[in-house]
């Protein structure tokens, strides 16, 4: 069997899926990466279906200047920690709200990674999605200043929706 995966020409973060399932919340996350200018590329295996194929994108990933990969995965999510145990790159978890307890689960699973090998994680569900991609525009943008000012448009967009209220 070959490696298969879905691989975008200068994609510098990986976005990564325990199951298509997930899809529709990591849309969100996509979405966001590309409003904010970012090449990426978006795939689902699974840590514990697919884990050759997981660690043969890893490698590749990181051979075609991926910088910063996206986990997201429910249930015991052990994705995104399987991840950061084969790179040294920065990983962001997405806990995903699956069968049973809310995401709560999840969550878990991503925050309490023993010591020595983080998950950088966040909220459960879409909230979280959405903010790993500004995480990751936040970290990349260190290094790339286009990035660092759509960022920077994006931040100024969102304060001026929030309205004023009514003085009096
Ligand atoms: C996890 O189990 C996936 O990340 C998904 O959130 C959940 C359910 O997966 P499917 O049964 O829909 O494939 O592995």
């Amino acid at each position: 069997m070959g490696v298969e995966f879905t691989t975008e020409e200068g994609a510098i973060v990986g976005v990564l899926m325990g199951s298509s399932s997930d899809w529709p919340t990591m849309q969100k996350c996509s979405e966001t990466l590309s409003n904010l200018g970012i090449t990426h590329e978006c795939n689902a295996i699974s840590a514990h279906r697919n884990a050759e194929r997981l660690a043969a994108y890893v490698k590749d990933a990181e051979q075609r200047g991926v910088k910063v990969y996206i986990c997201a995965a429910g249930g015991a999510a052990h994705l995104a920690g399987v991840v950061a145990a084969i790179t040294a790159l920065p990983v962001l978890g997405c806990p995903m709200k699956a069968w049973s307890l809310e995401g709560l689960d999840s969550l878990l699973s991503m925050a309490q990674m023993p010591k020595g090998v983080p998950v950088a994680t966040f909220a459960i569900g879409s909230a979280g999605a959405i903010n790993a991609a500004i995480f990751a525009a936040q970290v990349l943008s260190l290094s790339d200043d286009a990035i660092g000012e759509k960022l920077l448009a994006f931040r100024q967009e969102q304060s001026e929706t929030i309205q004023e209220l009514p003085q009096g």
